[in-house]
């Protein structure tokens, strides 16, 4: 059944979007079938580091993400922009995200697009996030941060045509610090649960009623991974941290893809587009998946 919704861009255009039954995640599982391929690449563009030549141009940043999609886009089942690196130059920085999404968009309007800005708020700032990341830039899915607990998210989760992808286990190495404190649920079990698994568990079993959440785990933490995948059935992780940040792919692999041989997004933002040969290092990072995940159930 189909339902229409009317939403009026950041810009003042009216915009009608059309809701479906189909899940989020079918368009990243296409792509991913499609290029058998579960790599996404991130477009972290630092305007600090992109190459000298993108500067002169009157939008250096989206020149730049013109040129790695163009190198690296036959390799990416998704791509992810990480909104940081645009913000930080205020509305230039803005146009230059925007006029990317517009790009892949255009041209590439089967690779699942990521918005990640780890959002949330209070429910009615949140619906303002929602018009911006999901109507305006009109991302496929966005992360967010579950600390607010699920009334604030709803805004997020009611999308049914929009992915909620919700931090758990992050990458980074302080992750620990809050995540892995043991949370003494009430009338349940003794030992408590680190709170990256309360997580999970809400996130699989409360939070996904209109099958649009995924979480992110880091390739830095693969038997965390292991237990996460046992607690969420085939629900879709994106993992960053491959690359820049050491972390261990086979491992990931082994402990986190779904009975389809799906149910990742491998995420790699500096280890590609900051090097000597984004193209190869695309094809290398999907090859290495490929090599090890032959979708052995599809
Ligand atoms: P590289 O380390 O350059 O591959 O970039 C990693 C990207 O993933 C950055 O955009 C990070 O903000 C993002 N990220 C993490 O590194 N760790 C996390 O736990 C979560 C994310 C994310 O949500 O994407």
């Amino acid at each position: 059944m189909r339902q229409n919704k009317h939403v009026i861009n950041l810009d003042g255009r009216h915009k009608v979007i059309t809701l479906n039954n189909k899940m989020v995640i079918d368009k990243y599982n296409k792509r991913a079938k499609k290029i058998n391929s579960l790599l996404c690449v991130g477009l972290d563009s630092d305007f600090n580091k992109i190459p000298k030549r993108f500067l002169k141009k009157k939008f250096p940043q989206f020149e730049f993400n013109k040129w790695i999609i163009e190198e690296t886009g036959e390799y990416a089942a998704a791509i992810k922009c990480n909104s940081a690196f645009y913000e930080a130059r205020g509305d230039k920085g803005i146009t230059e995200l925007k006029k990317t999404t517009e790009y892949l968009q255009k041209n590439y309007p089967d690779i699942f697009l990521i918005g990640d800005c780890k959002r949330a708020d209070i429910g009615n700032t949140n619906q303002g996030y929602v018009d911006s990341f999901f109507d305006y830039f009109a991302f496929d899915a966005i992360t967010l941060n579950p600390y607010l607990g699920k009334e604030a998210l709803l805004p997020f989760l009611d999308r049914k045509d929009k992915g909620c992808i919700i931090l758990c286990r992050t990458s980074n190495s302080g992750a620990g610090e809050l995540q892995d404190l043991k949370i003494q649920e009430p009338f349940n079990s003794v030992q408590g649960k680190p709170l990256w698994q309360v997580v999970a568990e809400r996130v699989s079993k409360n939070w996904n009623k209109n099958n649009n959440c995924m979480l992110v785990v880091g390739a830095t933490f693969p038997k965390e991974m292991k237990k996460i995948r046992a607690l969420i059935g085939d629900i879709t992780i994106l993992v960053p941290g491959v690359g820049a940040q050491g972390g261990d792919l086979k491992a990931t692999l082994k402990a986190g893809l779904n009975r389809h041989g799906l149910g990742l997004i491998i995420n790699s933002s500096r280890g590609i587009i900051f090097s000597d040969n984004p193209k190869i290092e695309a094809q290398k990072l999907r090859d290495a998946i490929r090599n090890w995940n032959h979708f052995p159930h599809i």
